[in-house]
């Protein structure tokens, strides 16, 4: 059965690998699956026929068959399940795999995108760098915590996991700031998660949709 997701026509991060869709086609690489890729624009992704898919208006989405999902986590968690390769076998190692995937998008994300999310819209207020130096000790909170766990493993629990997938990608969107350079054993976890041959291609494919757009001109 085919597999289709969506993808900005336009990534804001101008093919850095940092949107979402990014995580999806990781784990489709990771367990061997082809997908297609249908790109939407701002404008499309607000109205009635994306919104069906995904009712905030966002991307990315999964549509396989008359199955459709939206979310990233529980996308690549659905992905994780129906195809060997991101889970452990065993119930316990799987369902700890599991949580990380959920530590990654509720614990870990939330602090790092009110981070983008203040430069964006509060950037230019007065009180922003005050209010910057909260942001940044909240995220060291949350690095120092996986750094501790981490310690000198290649992965938080075992093998590599969509737990791992999931936490290298939230990772992902500090890369070039300084937060992440103060933990040398997360930098190189992280270095190790865009190691895979599956990232690569992901990061690849996703980047050739900017590509094409720039030298469209458009
Ligand atoms: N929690 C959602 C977040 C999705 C999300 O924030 N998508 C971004 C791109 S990475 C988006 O569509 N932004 C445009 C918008 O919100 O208008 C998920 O993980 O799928």
């Amino acid at each position: 059965m085919t597999i289709t997701i969506t993808a900005f026509e336009r990534s804001p991060d101008r093919g850095k690998g940092l949107a979402r869709d990014m995580r999806v086609r990781w784990a489709l690489e990771e367990v061997g699956q082809p997908y297609e890729v249908r790109l939407v624009s701002f404008k499309a992704m607000k109205q009635a026929a994306h919104l069906a898919l995904q009712p905030f208006g966002q991307i990315p989405t999964y549509e396989e068959g008359d199955l459709t999902l939206f979310e990233s986590g529980a996308i690549i968690l659905h992905i994780a399940e129906r195809h060997p390769g991101l889970l452990p076998d065993d119930a316990k190692a799987r369902a700890r795999a599991i949580a990380w995937i959920f530590a990654a998008v509720s614990t870990m994300e939330p602090v790092i995108v009110d981070r983008e999310t203040a430069r964006y819209l509060e950037g230019k207020e007065s009180w922003y760098e005050e209010r910057l130096a909260y942001v940044n000790d909240r995220i060291r909170k949350r690095l120092g915590e996986l750094s501790a766990r981490l310690g000198d493993a290649d992965w938080l629990d075992g093998n590599f996991t969509a737990g791992d997938l999931e936490m290298v990608s939230v990772l992902l969107r500090l890369e070039g700031s300084a937060l992440l350079d103060e933990y040398p054993n997360l930098c190189a976890y992280s270095a190790r998660g865009q190691a895979r041959p599956a990232y690569k291609r992901a990061f690849e494919a996703q980047k050739a949709v900017f590509l094409a757009v720039s030298a469209g001109g458009q």
